[in-house]
């Protein structure tokens, strides 16, 4: 087996180079879809888009995490991500993640055919950790602070990096004890969930710090309001900014970056990556190594 192959369901993703996650919201009150990708047939034809233009997994989500998000049933995200999972898996040969924290979720899906678990709540939900190992397939552990509904309310940290790390080190170790082997994890600091600007600009400035843990890193720094604050630009204005924000985290080593603009996104980093591995870089191909 290669290293940096992730299998997913009968497919791969190959992490020996950075990739594009395709965000599908199918969610009524999505950031900045505003709900028009409801119903699996207009999903499929976003998803096979994103495809087409280079996303090398799509991330399926019926759950807002965005600032202000408030709770959704189990059964609400079921009716809402499964028929669409369905099309997706029967149409194209890519990779489904599938956003939730919810263990019901996560079975739903990976039966309809999801190949990974992205869960903003890294298995802490109760039974979350459990079926995630029984299910097999790779999970992405991300770093947050609070909950969506009251995250950016009060976010303190007295050392923000050294914080997530020992957070994601912590998950990580919970995995392994639970059965989910190290070669089925990715980390993701959570860009936004429980941060000031001043914590993303740091976390993203030390981004390959996170390469320690010897995993693929994810970055979701998509349209987020982050770029608002940086730019005063709406979230339709916020492609540039995102695109610049993705080209520092491949640089920094991220192997995953989650985005709405798949086009621009994918050769954002195709060009950044033929930067970083050109002659005298080329350690950096190996998964987790600081050049
Ligand atoms: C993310 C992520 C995610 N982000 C992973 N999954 C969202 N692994 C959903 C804002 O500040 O970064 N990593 N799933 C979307 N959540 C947010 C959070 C959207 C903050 C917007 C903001 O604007």
């Amino acid at each position: 087996m290669r290293p940096g192959l992730l299998h997913c369901n009968a497919v791969t993703l190959d992490l020996s180079r950075p990739q594009v996650m395709g965000i599908l919201n199918v969610t009524p009150d999505s950031f900045s879809d505003g709900g028009v990708f409801l119903g699996a047939s207009r999903a499929l034809e976003h998803a096979r888009r994103m495809v087409s233009e280079g996303a090398a997994i799509i991330d399926v989500g019926g759950e807002s995490t965005r600032p202000g998000a408030g709770p959704v049933s189990a059964g609400e995200e079921i009716e809402r991500v499964v028929p669409v999972i369905e099309a997706i898996h029967a149409a194209l040969d890519v990779p489904i993640s599938i956003d939730t924290s919810k263990p019901e979720v996560m079975e739903a899906a990976v039966n309809a055919g999801a190949g990974m678990i992205n869960d903003v709540r890294a298995l802490r939900l109760e039974g979350a950790m459990e079926t995630a190992s029984r299910l097999g397939v790779p999970v992405c552990l991300m770093h947050m602070q609070g909950e969506p509904a009251n995250m950016q309310q009060n976010a303190t940290y007295e050392r923000v990096v050294e914080e997530v790390l020992d957070f994601l080190t912590a998950r990580v170790a919970a995995c392994e004890a639970a059965g989910i082997p190290r070669g089925r994890l990715l980390i993701d600091p959570g860009f936004g969930f429980g941060k000031t600007l001043a914590h993303n600009l740091l976390l993203l400035h030390e981004l390959d710090r996170f390469l320690a843990l010897g995993l693929p890193v994810l970055a979701g720094l998509s349209r987020k309001s982050m770029l608002g604050a940086i730019l005063g630009a709406p979230v339709d204005e916020r492609l540039s900014g995102s695109i610049a924000l993705a080209t520092l985290a491949v640089w920094q080593g991220a192997r995953v970056v989650r985005a709405h603009d798949v086009k621009a996104t994918v050769d954002a980093v195709r060009t950044c990556w033929a930067v970083r591995t050109t002659a005298g870089n080329d350690d950096f191909l190996s998964l987790g190594r600081v050049s």
